[in-house]
C-alpha cells in the first residue's frame, strides 16, 4: 500500500524533474545549435529526446538498430560515399590539396604544420577511395590518405576553407611544432595563441566562413624549463625523454546509435572515412611515442588503424569491451623508444555481480624505455601504461568505482617492484568523472570516504535528474569474492609471489582467478584507498581565460573527463595536510598540449567539427625519466 502510494507520489515527481532537466538542456542546446551554421538542426533538435541510457537498455538499443530509426545518420552518409554525388573530404584535403587551391590560398597555408605533412606522407596525390566496409587491401603508404578526392568546397554551411582568414605569418613558426623537438627549445613568450579569447566577446551566431583553425588554436605549454624538487632543469644530465596521447576517438557505433547528440554537425563531417583521416593526422602531427586510445571499434582497428599505426611505426594492443557493443581501447607505442614487457587486458565484467555487470574495459602494458646508445651504461626504470574507459552512466558511481578498483589493481600488479614501491606509471583515458568529483578526487588523493554517498554524485556529470537516483554507496563497496582489498590491490598480489612476465600478447597474461575462494582479509569501513601516488597533466582550468578546461562537449555542455594521470611525490612541505602530490617524482612533465574552454568550442560549433573529428579533444604530455648510471 504505502509502496505504491509513493509510486503515484514520486513517479510523476521523478517524470517533472526530468522534464525540467531535459528543458533545461534543451535550452543549452539551442543556445549552441543557434551558432550552428549546419541547416540541418531547424526545427529539430527541440524535438530530439535524450538518448535513452545505452548503457543501461542494451535491449532498447538493440531493438532501434533492428528498426532501422537510428539509420538516417549513416544512411545519409553511406549515401554520399556510394554514389560519389558529394565525394568526401578530410582535415588533410581541406588544408593540403594545393591542386584544388589557387596560389593564394597555397601560399596562406604554407605554415610548418602543412609542409610537415606533406613531406612526411605525399599528400600531394590525390587520395585514393577507401574501400568502405571491405578489408583494405596492402597499399604503398598510409591507408589515412586514402579519401576519395573532394571536388569542391563541400561544407558551405559548415566548414568552409576558410583561408582568406589567414595571416600567413602567422603559420610561419607554429609554436607548438617549435616546442615539440625531443630537445625542447623554450617556446618564445611573444608567440601568443593566434586566436584570442577576448577577441571573441559576446558569442555571436559565427560568420558562415568559420576559421576553425584559428580558434582552435591549442598551445604547447612547456614546463622543461622549470626546475624540478631537486633543482634540476629538464636536460641537465642524461634523460630519457617521451610523450604520451590520450584520445577518445568516437567509435562509429556508438555515434550513429545517439545520432540525436550530434544534430549539429553536417553528416559528410561525421562519416567514418572522413573522421578516420583526420584523426590519423591528429596522430602524425603530434607524433606520440605512446598512444592510448578509447572508443576504438574492433573493425576499424583491425582494418584500418592497426595497419597504418604500424606503418606510422607503433606496435598496437588492443582490447575490446566485453558484451556486444564493438568498441574497446587500445594502446600503442613506438618500439624503437620501448621493449614491451607485459600487455594486460582488464575486464570488467564479472558474471553474477550486479556491480560489475557492465561491459568497459581497460588495458596495462609495462614498457621499458629504450636508452639512446650515446648515453653510455644506464637504465631507466620500467613505464607503466594504463588505458581505460569506464562506464559512462552517471547514475552508477557505485559501478565506476569498481571499475576504477579492479583497474588500480591491476595497475599495481603490473608496476609494483619486489620493494613493494612502483615503477613510473601513467594512468590515463575516459573516466567518465569530471574533475573534483570523488571518483576523481580518489585518484588524486589516493583515499575516499564513500559510505552512505549517493551513487549519483560520484562521477559528478552535471544533470539533475539523475539526483533523484537513490542508490547510496554501501560499504564494503565491492563483495570479497573479487578478491580485491580497499586499498585496491589483489589479495593474492599482497604476497610477496611474483609470476613471470610474458614477453608479448601471444603470451598467457597475468590473470586472476577470481572463481577461487579468497583468503578472507580485512575490509575497512566504508573508505577505499590506494598507493599508486598519481597526479593529473592537467590542472581542469585555463587561467588566461578564467575558464575551466573541457575534454568532451556532449550536446554543447564541455566538461574534462579525460585525464592523464602520472606518478608524483609527495610535499615535502610538512604543514600539509591533505594528500594531495605537487612534486614531479621519476617521471617529471615536460610540457603539454593546452585544452580549450567550452566558449571557444561553441564558436566551432562543437564537437565534432570539420577540423577536431571526435566528441573528445585528444590529451598530449610530454614527461622525461630519470636514468641512473650503472
Ligand atoms: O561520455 V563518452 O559517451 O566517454 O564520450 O562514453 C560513453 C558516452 C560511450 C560509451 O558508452 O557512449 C556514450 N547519452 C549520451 N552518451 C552516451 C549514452 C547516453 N545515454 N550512453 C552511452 N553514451
Amino acid at each position: 500500500m504505502i509502496a505504491s502510494c509513493l509510486c503515484y507520489l514520486l513517479l510523476p515527481a521523478a517524470r517533472l524533474f526530468r522534464a525540467l532537466s531535459d528543458a533545461f538542456f534543451t535550452c543549452r542546446k539551442n543556445a549552441f545549435l543557434a551558432k550552428s551554421s549546419s541547416p540541418q538542426v531547424d526545427g529539430d533538435f527541440a524535438m530530439a529526446p535524450r538518448g535513452p541510457d545505452q548503457e543501461e537498455c542494451e535491449g532498447l538499443l538493440q531493438q532501434w538498430q533492428e528498426e532501422g530509426s537510428s539509420q538516417a545518420l549513416s544512411t545519409v552518409s553511406e549515401g554520399l560515399l556510394v554514389d560519389k554525388g558529394v565525394a568526401e573530404s578530410s582535415l588533410a584535403h581541406l588544408m593540403d590539396n594545393p591542386g584544388e587551391q589557387d596560389a593564394a590560398s597555397e601560399d596562406k597555408w604554407s605554415s610548418r604544420q602543412l609542409s610537415d605533412l606533406w613531406a612526411a606522407e605525399n599528400l600531394e596525390e590525390s587520395f585514393p577511395e577507401v574501400l568502405g566496409e571491405e578489408p583494405l587491401p596492402e597499399v604503398e603508404g598510409p591507408m589515412w590518405a586514402e579519401v576519395p578526392v573532394q571536388t569542391g568546397p563541400q561544407y558551405a554551411d559548415c566548414a568552409v576553407l576558410p583561408v582568406g582568414a589567414l595571416a600567413a605569418e602567422q603559420w610561419e613558426e607554429d609554436p607548438a611544432v617549435v616546442a615539440w623537438s625531443i630537445a625542447p627549445e623554450p617556446v618564445p613568450q611573444e608567440e601568443a595563441p593566434i586566436w584570442s579569447f577576448e577577441g571573441l566577446g559576446q558569442l555571436q551566431p559565427p560568420p558562415v566562413e568559420i576559421p576553425y583553425h584559428e580558434i582552435l588554436w591549442r598551445e604547447w605549454e612547456d614546463f622543461s624549463t622549470q626546475p624540478d624538487a631537486q633543482g634540476l632543469v629538464a636536460g641537465d644530465g642524461p634523460q630519457f625523454q617521451f610523450t604520451l596521447m590520450s584520445y577518445n576517438i568516437l567509435a562509429q557505433d556508438l555515434m550513429q546509435q545517439s545520432s540525436e547528440l550530434y544534430l549539429h554537425c553536417h553528416p559528410d563531417i561525421l562519416s567514418w572515412n572522413y573522421r578516420f583521416a583526420n584523426l590519423m593526422q591528429e596522430f602524425q602531427h603530434w607524433d606520440p611515442d605512446i598512444l592510448c586510445l578509447q572508443e576504438v571499434q574492433e573493425d576499424h582497428y583491425w582494418q584500418q588503424l592497426e595497419p597504418s599505426l604500424r606503418m606510422m611505426g607503433f606496435t598496437c594492443f588492443y582490447k575490446r569491451r566485453t558484451g556486444c557493443k564493438t568498441d574497446g581501447c587500445a594502446v600503442c607505442y613506438k618500439p624503437t623508444r620501448f621493449r614491451l614487457l607485459c600487455a594486460s587486458p582488464v575486464e570488467y565484467f564479472r558474471p553474477g555481480l550486479e556491480l560489475l555487470n557492465r561491459d568497459n574495459v581497460g588495458l596495462v602494458l609495462l614498457l621499458q624505455p629504450l636508452v639512446p646508445e650515446g648515453l653510455g651504461q644506464v637504465s631507466v626504470a620500467p613505464l607503466c601504461v594504463a588505458n581505460t574507459h569506464v562506464l559512462y552512466n552517471p547514475r552508477r558511481g557505485d559501478v565506476k568505482l569498481a571499475q576504477m578498483a579492479i583497474f588500480l589493481a591491476e595497475v599495481d600488479k603490473v608496476a609494483r617492484l619486489s620493494d613493494g614501491s612502483h615503477c613510473p606509471i601513467i594512468l590515463c583515458g575516459d573516466l567518465n568523472s569530471v574533475p573534483d568529483s570523488p571518483l576523481y578526487n580518489f585518484i588524486r588523493d589516493g583515499e575516499l570516504q564513500y559510505h552512505g554517498m549517493p551513487a549519483w554524485k560520484v562521477s559528478g556529470q552535471e544533470d539533475f535528474s539523475h539526483q533523484l537516483y537513490q542508490r547510496k554507496l554501501q560499504a564494503p563497496l565491492w563483495p570479497g569474492s573479487l578478491g580485491i582489498t580497499d586499498c585496491c590491490q589483489y589479495v593474492t598480489s599482497c604476497h610477496p609471489k611474483r609470476s613471470e612476465r610474458p614477453a608479448g600478447w601471444a603470451e598467457p597474461v597475468i590473470e586472476e582467478d577470481i572463481s577461487e575462494p579468497k583468503p578472507d582479509f580485512p575490509r575497512t569501513v566504508g573508505t577505499i584507498q590506494h598507493c599508486l601516488h598519481l597526479t593529473s597533466v592537467y590542472t581542469h582550468f585555463l587561467p588566461q581565460h578564467g575558464r575551466p578546461e573541457v575534454t568532451t562537449m556532449p550536446l554543447g555542455l564541455g566538461m574534462t573527463v579525460d585525464y592523464i594521470f602520472f606518478s608524483a611525490e609527495s610535499c615535502k612541505n610538512g604543514n600539509r595536510t591533505d594528500r594531495r602530490l605537487c612534486h614531479d617524482g621519476t617521471l617529471k612533465l615536460l610540457g603539454r598540449l593546452s585544452l580549450l574552454s567550452e566558449e571557444i568550442l561553441w564558436a566551432a560549433n562543437g564537437l565534432p567539427n570539420p577540423f577536431c573529428s571526435s566528441d573528445h579533444l585528444c590529451l598530449l604530455a610530454s614527461f622525461e625519466m630519470e636514468v641512473t648510471a650503472l
